[in-house]
């Protein structure tokens, strides 16, 4: 799931997860930066904004340690489990907050890239799509008197921008990136990814998963 500040990726990928699980499907619900114990250190040192000064290439690094340590241990051992992996933002998050709005340079992005994931790549990415205004209003609710982080804490124009650059993303690559309309109700939304993954999984034709039974 991708998207920006207080789009609903945290919600719709609990959601999703769960309704695979009603269908017998082993999941693992993981995030960025983070997903690991490694890289949920990483995670601390960048959204405290310690790491702010260092410049948006030495961030993008950081990023990219611990998406390396996630995908090792976290995400290629689930999926040699045979688990469904979905991951509350991935790569792409490198692509559009360090490669658009931070301009850091698309080779190393992609250099980054290929380094940390090689094959590892979602079969789908969901972009959950909101005016910027409308999300920030959504994280601020939530976050009440919580002190912003090192994103949520950019000016609104930051946001805006985001916006256009993971619309783009989805217009880049049309069939792994799916764009979703993030500003309907959390049902609605959910339905509009369930359709896709429908289409694109037939869940009900997976095979079961048994509590406790050897793969
Ligand atoms: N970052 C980066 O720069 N480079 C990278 O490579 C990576 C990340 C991997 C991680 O922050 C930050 O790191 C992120 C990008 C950067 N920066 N920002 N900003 P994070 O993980 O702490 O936060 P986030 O990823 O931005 O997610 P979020 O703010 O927690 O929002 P969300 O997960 O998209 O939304 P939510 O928590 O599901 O929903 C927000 C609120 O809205 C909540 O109260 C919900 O109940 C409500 N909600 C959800 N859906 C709806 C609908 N449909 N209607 C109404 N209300 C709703």
């Amino acid at each position: 799931f991708e998207g920006g500040e207080g789009s609903g990726k945290s919600t719709q990928a609990a959601m999703l997860a769960d309704r695979l699980k009603s269908f017998g499907i082993d999941v693992l619900l993981t995030r960025e930066p983070g997903g690991s114990p490694a890289a949920e250190v990483i995670r601390h040192v960048l959204l405290s904004g310690v790491a702010k000064t260092l410049g948006a290439e030495a961030e993008a690094m950081l990023f990219a340690a611990a998406r390396e340590d996630h995908v090792f241990n976290t995400i290629e051992p689930a999926l040699a489990r045979g688990q469904w992996v979905i991951s509350d933002r991935f790569a792409d998050s490198t692509r559009v907050y360090q490669g658009s709005l931070g301009q850091v340079d698309a080779r190393m992005i992609r250099r980054l890239e290929k380094l940390t994931i090689g094959e590892t790549r979602p079969e789908v990415t969901f972009i959950l799509d909101l005016p910027a205004e409308q999300g920030l209003a959504r994280a601020n609710a939530r976050r009440g008197n919580d002190k912003a982080d090192r994103f949520e804490s950019e000016a609104l124009e930051f946001h805006q921008k985001l916006r256009d650059a993971y619309r783009q993303l989805a217009a880049d690559e049309p069939f792994r990136c799916v764009l979703i309309d993030a500003s309907a109700p959390r049902v609605s939304v959910g339905m509009a990814i369930w359709d896709v993954i429908n289409r694109r999984f037939d869940p009900a034709t997976a095979p079961l998963f048994v509590e406790g039974a050897s793969p």
